[in-house]
């Protein structure tokens, strides 16, 4: 392989197109105005920028529901400009990485055009057709990802087709060597246009148990269940991606990062260890469903209470298993959770301080960090009134579901969407104070949040003690320092519920992470073999310094402090 692994020093920044800047007044974001906000990348200091998907879509599930994989959405631009958007990143020392989303493609894809039209058409085997079941019902019993059966009926042919997303995102057949090879060349003719690497959207779903089988009934109430013992981490899986990697990803030196739902560490080691594995790193997300109930996609609207401790198990389990096996991933958000300030932090009282220290935390952990656009401004969850107000389409298909079809009370189901809802992550980015946050001049296509007059850029570039400037340092400190990329991760203070504690050694140098996850103000006793004279404070959220004396530090609500020795 040629690769550098310049990506374990990189810092990346996620945009999601639609919701990042719109340079023509039609309300939706586009290829032109990420191009007038690369010099905002440049100042923040990030290296990498991922891109959600910018392809020709009917935007059922804006973007992640391809039509044509070698053209641009119409709204978003042409051609033309994506070679300007990526010349003008290359020549700011910016790498792009783009959305590769092939787990399915769109309904309105010409392979599904063709392949719906009859049984014996040459692109028939490129999705997953079957017969209706004995009962005349669908073939199995799995639930969709957004609600409902994951098959749909297609009279022309009176047979069902998997859609494990929406009904119009048909699942592509990875059993047939066409349509792998299809996208394999599909690949490459996006990297010989210069692209940086590839985000890949639920890779690892690609592979599904032979025969389909049903699933087991976890909740009798309810038709379909949750199938991901047949679709996750398949059996060819590996086999499909070291097919991949040998056609397409051992040619470039290049970022990949896959999207890997319901993976323990050790498939995170098989996926990314540097001898044998087939990605550069993968999105874990057991940090991401630590709030949820378990046993299945509906559980996220489940609001449960979480200790830290459950945390710490989490993260410290990834941190210390990946050590020189493989490479993690550090994310809080992207364009389908909460915004992290609301969830983890208080968006109210310490927004400041509390989105500090979420950076901190993460950004001080083994891994390349991710950060979603707005996070660097703190940018919160959103409450509209209405469901009127939102766009997702699996938002709505949970209303159809719960208050539509099943009667539940739609105050509660608006909560849980408030909470957990992701377009949260997709109100409109905030520019500064003028109308609709200076993200259009028309109508935005969803509203923006109303606390776009506090919560903006512009305020932000004013204010030295912005949480954009502490990004901007997070990131810098990570270029200064070995440490960060390379050292050794060891969780300290195991069993304290409040502060979340971590060492991280590389050679003679020890850094010291401390971050109180409460609104309260702590006293810890400065660990032992650690306090010694030399220790420097790297970065801290509060404008004083943080009070250590006579072997006791005081970290105030939301405090975050890093030191190195
Ligand atoms: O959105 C989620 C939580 O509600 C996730 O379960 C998400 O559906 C899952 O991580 C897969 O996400 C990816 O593929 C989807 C697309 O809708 C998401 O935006 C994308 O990130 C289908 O392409
Ligand atoms: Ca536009």
């Amino acid at each position: 392989s040629q690769s550098t692994q310049w990506w374990k020093d990189s810092v990346v920044y996620q945009i999601y197109p639609r919701s990042f800047n719109d340079s023509n007044g039609d309300g939706i974001g586009d290829l032109q105005g990420i191009i007038q906000k690369l010099d905002y990348l440049v100042e923040l200091g990030i290296d990498v920028v991922w891109l959600s998907p910018i392809y020709k879509s009917p935007n059922d599930d804006n973007g992640y529901d391809i039509s044509d994989y070698q053209k641009i959405m119409d709204e978003f631009g042409d051609l033309e400009t994506w070679d300007r958007l990526i010349t003008e990143m290359h020549d700011r020392g910016l790498k792009l990485v783009m959305d590769l989303v092939v787990n399915h493609t769109s309904d309105e894809h010409e392979w599904f055009a063709e392949s719906r039209k009859s049984k014996d058409n040459p692109y028939r085997d490129y999705y997953v057709w079957r017969p209706p079941n004995q009962n005349g019902e669908e073939p199995n019993n799995w639930v969709s990802f957004f609600s409902g059966s994951a098959w749909q009926f297609d009279e022309a042919t009176g047979e069902y087709y998997l859609h494990l997303f929406t009904k119009k995102q048909p699942d592509l057949n990875w059993e047939n060597p066409e349509v792998r090879h299809k996208i394999y060349n599909m690949m490459k003719w996006w990297l010989d246009r210069g692209v940086d690497g590839f985000r890949m959207d639920v890779i690892n779903l690609i592979s599904k148990v032979e025969g389909l089988p049903d699933a087991p009934v976890a909740k009798p109430e309810d038709k379909y269940q949750w199938g991901s013992d047949f679709f996750a981490n398949g059996p060819r899986f590996m086999e499909f991606m070291n097919e991949m990697k040998e056609e397409v990803l051992d040619k470039y030196d290049i970022l990949t990062v896959g999207e890997t739902g319901f993976v323990t560490p050790e498939e995170g080691k098989q996926f990314t260890n540097e001898e044998d594995g087939v990605l550069s790193m993968i999105f874990q997300f057991q940090h991401m469903d630590i709030d949820a109930q378990p046993g299945g996609q509906m559980g996220k609207w489940d609001i449960r209470d979480w200790k830290l401790t459950e945390l710490k198990e989490i993260m410290s389990k990834w941190q210390v298993e990946l050590y020189n096996k493989g490479w993690n991933s550090l994310f809080l958000e992207n364009h389908d959770q909460p915004r992290s300030v609301s969830r983890f932090g208080d968006d109210q009282h310490y927004h400041k301080e509390s989105a500090k220290m979420l950076a901190t935390w993460l950004h001080m952990m083994q891994g390349t960090p991710y950060i979603y656009q707005g996070q660097e401004l703190g940018m919160t969850n959103v409450h509209f009134p209405s469901i009127e107000d939102y766009r997702d389409v699996e938002i709505l298909n949970l209303w159809q579901e719960l208050v539509v079809d099943k009667g539940y009370d739609p105050e509660e189901v608006l909560h849980s969407i408030h909470e957990k809802g992701r377009d949260n992550a997709r109100t409109p980015m905030q520019w500064d104070a003028t109308e609709n946050a200076g993200f259009t001049e028309g109508t935005p296509w969803i509203k923006v949040n109303p606390n776009f007059t506090e919560i903006n850029a512009k305020a932000a570039l004013k204010d030295p003690d912005s949480i954009f400037y502490y990004y901007k340092k997070l990131i810098q400190l990570r270029k200064d320092h070995n440490v960060i990329v390379h050292g050794e991760y060891e969780l300290i203070w195991e069993e304290d519920q409040q502060v979340y504690a971590y060492k991280r050694t590389y050679q003679d140098k020890t850094l010291l992470v401390m971050a109180n996850f409460t609104r309260d103000t702590l006293e810890r006793e400065w660990p032992g073999e650690l306090g010694n004279n030399n220790s420097s404070l790297l970065i801290h959220n509060y404008q004083e310094e943080p009070k250590v004396k006579d072997k006791v530090v005081t970290l105030r609500p939301f405090e975050a402090a890093v030191y190195l020795m």
